[in-house]
């Protein structure tokens, strides 16, 4: 699987650089992807909340490709938001909606077309922790079992449910443009109860956020927001995770 292999190989904490396709221009698309590329980001996420065309969709993933050299992992938000041109897909259950939707409907769609198009699936357990005061669009989308800074353990049982159902990784999801990311005694307590990689993203604007997040013992922190809006930031939140490798 993809992120073990890349753990193993690169020794520790990885950066992930979600990339939306609704956010840029195809110039700034080429700059950001070729600077994350140069920062020493683990690999590229592609997806985003909002609906957009399957052209916009496939030229972002091609222009990632000719910019930088790196793995390009879908970040679907339905059947609709698939390409063949990308390298993976996080193969994804949004455990805590109450939706059937967002559980396994859009999944079973898009298993047959994940399965003719040679895109690589990684399943992964999708939960969304309530760190906001106003709710982040993923919030928005879909009812579910609000899970809030507070529910250690009812959120360690979701994702303990996820490794025993075989999924390979846990995403801990405070959503895009969080006020505040997933608070770090929750990582923490996630960390110590499963042994599938922990990824975990949303509201993470700092280098010392990161560090923290790291050493609390996230496998993967993903950035999206902040490709947008500043590359000095990505460059140091990248090298603080870098840091944590060296340290862990
Ligand atoms: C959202 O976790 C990602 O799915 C990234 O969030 O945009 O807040 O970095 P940000």
């Amino acid at each position: 699987m993809l992120i073990h292999d890349l753990l193993r190989r690169k020794g520790g904490v990885l950066h992930f650089t979600l990339i939306d396709p609704d956010r840029q221009t195809a110039d700034e698309l080429f700059r950001r992807a070729r600077k994350c590329g140069e920062y020493g980001t683990d690999a590229i996420m592609v997806g985003g909340s909002s609906s957009f065309g399957q052209r916009l969709l496939d030229e972002t993933v091609t222009t990632i490709k000719s910019a930088v050299d790196l793995p390009v992992i879908l970040f679907p938000n339905s059947a609709a938001a698939l390409s063949p041109h990308a390298d993976y897909i996080f193969f994804m259950s949004l455990l805590n909606a109450d939706d059937p939707r967002f559980l396994i409907r859009e999944q079973a769609a898009a298993a047959p077309i994940v399965e003719r198009s040679g895109l690589r699936p990684i399943s992964m357990a999708y939960i969304v922790i309530s760190t906001s005061r106003r709710p982040t669009s993923i919030e928005k989308r879909t009812k579910r079992d609000v899970l809030g800074p507070r529910d250690d353990a009812k959120v360690l049982g979701y994702a303990l449910a996820a490794q025993y159902l075989g999924l390979s990784c846990v995403y801990l999801e405070a959503g895009s443009g969080a006020d505040r990311p997933v608070p770090l005694h929750l990582i923490r307590a996630v960390k110590e109860g499963i042994r599938v990689p922990l990824i975990v993203g949303g509201g993470i604007r700092k280098a010392e956020q990161a560090a923290s997040i790291a050493q609390a013992g996230a496998d993967v922190i993903v950035t999206g927001t902040i490709v947008e809006q500043s590359l000095l930031k990505l460059k140091s939140i990248i090298r603080a995770v870098h840091r944590s490798r060296a340290k862990g």
